[in-house]
């Protein structure tokens, strides 16, 4: 059965001295580099925002970087500026073995709308295009690794489970936000939805 790996948003605005850090973020580098080679397919998503992009709090007068406010989708929490198009900042991690990718699915360079998942814009409803992509290769077990857990990791596996894939989340090769309790509540959320989680070898 055909499987894919999908790295999700393994950049450097995610990476310790980048502008949304997640701590030790790119630890997990290497692990996910290992990873590619016992799987069919690799995809890499990249979180690939225009300059004045809605979900970052400096388009919004005097809101704060964590401040949630209310967009037509519904709640958005309000980013530092990350991952501008073309910045270096939104350029993947130095070594990460970009060159093993067969696709990269570029998600949230629609000014109004936010996107954490690899599979749904935050409107819940507007897709990127990589279920059709899976589809058509006759994929159907996915492993998820990258960048946050919380967020973007959490978005794209339980889209994933309600696509119909079975899903496993490797959570060592994971980094989190961690905003009030997101990973716990992400964690809760994945494990209801039905994601196999596997600790895997330590990296
Ligand atoms: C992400 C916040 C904003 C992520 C992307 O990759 O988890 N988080 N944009
Ligand atoms: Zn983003």
């Amino acid at each position: 059965m055909p499987h894919a790996l999908i790295v999700i948003d393994v950049q450097n605005d995610f990476c310790p001295g980048g502008a949304l850090a997640v701590t030790n973020g790119d630890e997990i580098v290497s692990g996910i580099n290992a990873l590619m080679a016992d799987h069919d397919t690799v995809i890499l998503t990249q979180d690939w925002h225009p300059a004045d992009h809605s979900s970052f709090a400096s388009r919004h007068g005097k809101k704060r970087p964590y401040d949630v406010i209310n967009m037509p989708y519904g709640a958005q929490v309000l980013w530092p500026d990350h991952c501008i198009q073309g910045s270096a900042g939104a350029d993947f991690h130095d070594g990460l073995a970009v060159d093993r990718a067969d696709l990269i699915v570029r998600k949230g360079f629609r000014p109004a709308i936010d996107s954490y998942s690899a599979f749904f814009e935050n409107d819940r409803t507007t897709p990127t295009g990589l279920n059709g992509y899976l589809r058509d290769r006759g994929i159907s077990a996915l492993t998820l690794v990258g960048l946050a857990t919380d967020f973007c990791v959490y978005f794209s596996a339980v889209d994933a489970t309600k696509l119909g894939y079975s899903v496993t989340l490797r959570r060592d090769l994971c980094r989190a936000i961690d905003l009030d309790g997101s990973l716990a509540a992400a964690e809760e959320g994945m494990r209801a939805a039905g994601v196999n989680f596997a600790s895997g070898r330590t990296v």
